[in-house]
């Protein structure tokens, strides 16, 4: 009775913070207090707080020298000015991420377009090195207007890998070749689509709407309602499709600015100081990603890290801390609502009773060698083997970017049968070759071989073993020799004294008709006159 009273108090208590704000919490019941432990995670915050930023190429930002610069509204008006040695009129980058007070709005700010028809081109990358996932719009504000072709990409691995996330221009089958979309055109089956869409690069005055979104609110809606009242829906959703939770998460976002606004007409070119980017502002807001292992990120040293319970690690809470390897790691779900389910790592003692059983999760049983006097794991799963299934069973090296606790810790060595001397690999996954083959797993030939379930050495090639009188080679493998004419090479004649041939054309003579020749010219230079 007492649990059930307390249980409720707790799903009060969880319903007012919100879920999932709770990684555990005491709990009295007629044994005394015990811990529960629910999926949790970090709350939304502001991640422009915590980015970096990063414009390219490196001279794009006004200033440098001085330079005026005019509005498309009043192209006559050109009275502003950047100068990036004043305080007071220049527009760094960091601009796009201050806390404007006071109303006064402050923002990074471009040359402009004197260049024109080169196109005006901008980077701005920005970078948290941690995962994050996108819990409401994006939004970019731009001062005098907003560019007319533009691209949002993302990366969800610290920049070494980018893809689009969605493409602006105020003309989307001119500029990339796409249909027109909007968010509201997708169905729950396609919402993860890369769209192009034009409701954010048409020209409305600069003043009347600045901003340019990625809608994320409009994408939850789908599944959590216009208000996004049954965020339960939207949860479920998560983890029974693929790709959703992913296409909210990154680690990188960046703007390629492709072309300034024009004004809603085309290029004046008797006045390109009216043409570069602003931007005032962007919002990214989001948590940290912490496979539902953590409630609370927080910045350390610098970087955003999430705080892992449920004896999980690792800047994301992605693996199992030490000792806690009895199972394989697995991310928290939301699943069952209300309070989803921890996946917590446990000790090897927990599942092994007592024996210091540690199988980086390749197992869960171990045994006892009584004459060795060790404990040692028993059916390593996933290809490895060892007393702590440390090591990768022969046939299979070590994925030398994976953890020790990786189901895919050990990558088959994939050696080619017939070129290698056994199906073993070095650490580096490569094979040990036979004489003539080469390549990691063995299955081509060093120069001077070809392959023919292995490799043997030419017998002929179009350098040194030419096939000769006429002969072709086939495959590295034989001549093919004309029919008066036989030997590898092709280099014996067919003809032998006595027979009725032509051995004219070839440079080699049986002995027989050398001698003859040898006679028939010492007798010519005596017959010579002199
Ligand atoms: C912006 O990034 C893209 C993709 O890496 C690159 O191709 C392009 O050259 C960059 N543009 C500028 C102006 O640096
Ligand atoms: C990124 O974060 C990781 C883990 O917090 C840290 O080890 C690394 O030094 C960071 N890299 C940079 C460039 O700050
Ligand atoms: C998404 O799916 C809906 C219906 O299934 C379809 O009408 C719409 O064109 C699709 N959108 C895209 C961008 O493919
Ligand atoms: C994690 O391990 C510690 C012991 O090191 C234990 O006190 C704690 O309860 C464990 N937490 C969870 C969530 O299992
Ligand atoms: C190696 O491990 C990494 C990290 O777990 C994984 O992403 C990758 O697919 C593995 N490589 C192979 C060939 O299995
Ligand atoms: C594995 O073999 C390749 C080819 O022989 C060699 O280049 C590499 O250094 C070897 N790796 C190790 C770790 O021995
Ligand atoms: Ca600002």
């Amino acid at each position: 009775m007492l649990l059930q009273v307390v249980l409720l108090l707790l799903h009060c208590l969880a319903s007012t913070l919100g879920q999932y704000e709770l990684c555990k919490s005491l709990v009295s019941t007629d044994e005394g207090s015990v811990w529960e432990h629910y999926a949790c995670q970090p709350k939304s915050a502001s991640m422009k707080d915590y980015m970096r930023i990063k414009v390219d190429p490196p001279g794009i930002t006004c200033g440098n020298p001085p330079e005026r610069f005019c509005t498309l509204e009043n192209p006559y008006l050109c009275s502003d000015e950047c100068d990036a040695s004043n305080p007071d009129l220049a527009h760094p980058p960091q601009l796009m991420q201050d806390r404007e007070r006071n109303g006064l709005i402050t923002y990074w700010q471009t040359v402009t377009w004197r260049r024109h028809p080169e196109p005006l081109l901008a980077n701005i990358t920005m970078s948290w090195n941690k995962s994050l996932e996108l819990t409401d719009d994006i939004q970019i504000t731009f001062e005098y207007g907003r560019p007319t072709i533009m691209i949002l990409d993302k990366s969800m691995d610290h920049g070494h890998s980018w893809q689009p996330y969605q493409f602006y221009a105020d003309d989307c089958l001119d500029a990339f070749n796409m249909q027109p979309k909007r968010v509201r055109d997708l169905s729950p089956a396609n919402i993860t689509r890369v769209i192009c869409t034009e409701h954010y690069s048409r020209w409305v005055g600069s003043k009347n709407d600045k901003n340019v979104k990625f809608e994320v609110r409009a994408r939850f809606a789908v599944f959590a309602g216009s208000r996004l009242q049954n965020m339960d829906s939207l949860y479920t959703r998560m983890e029974s499709m693929k790709g959703l939770r992913d296409f909210f998460t990154f680690t990188n976002l960046r703007l390629r600015l492709l072309r300034p606004a024009l004004g809603g007409t085309y290029v004046q070119r008797d006045n390109l100081l009216k043409y570069f980017y602003a931007i005032s502002n962007i919002d990214v807001p989001a948590r940290c990603k912490c496979n539902l292992h953590a409630s609370q990120c927080l910045l350390q040293d610098g970087n955003l890290q999430c705080q892992c319970e449920h004896n999980t690690t690792g800047q994301d809470c992605q693996r199992c801390k030490k000792g806690f390897k009895a199972k394989s790691w697995k991310a928290g779900s939301y699943l069952p609502a209300p309070n989803g389910t921890p996946n917590i790592c446990k000790t090897a003692n927990s599942v092994s009773s007592c024996l210091d059983c540690e199988c980086y999760g390749h197992s869960n049983r171990c045994s006892y060698i009584d004459y060795l006097n060790i404990i040692t794991c028993v059916s390593c799963k996933h290809n490895t083997r060892g007393q702590n299934c440390q090591h990768c069973r022969l046939g299979y090296f070590r994925n030398a970017s994976a953890e020790l606790d990786d189901e895919s810790v050990c990558i088959e060595c994939n050696c080619n049968q017939m070129g290698s001397v056994h199906d073993r690999c070095n650490s580096t996954g490569f094979c040990q070759c036979k004489d003539g083959a080469t390549g990691a797993k063995c299955d081509d030939c060093v120069p001077g071989y070809y392959w023919k379930q292995g490799c043997y050495p030419n017998l002929c090639d179009e350098e040194m073993l030419l096939c000769q009188n006429g002969g072709t080679c086939y495959q590295n493998q034989k001549c093919i020799c004309p029919p008066e004419f036989k030997g590898v090479l092709c280099q014996h004649s067919r003809c032998e004294a006595g027979k009725d041939c032509n051995t004219a054309s070839s440079p080699h003579f049986s002995t027989a008709t050398l001698l003859l020749c040898t006679l028939l010219g010492h007798l010519l230079t005596r017959l010579t006159p002199h």
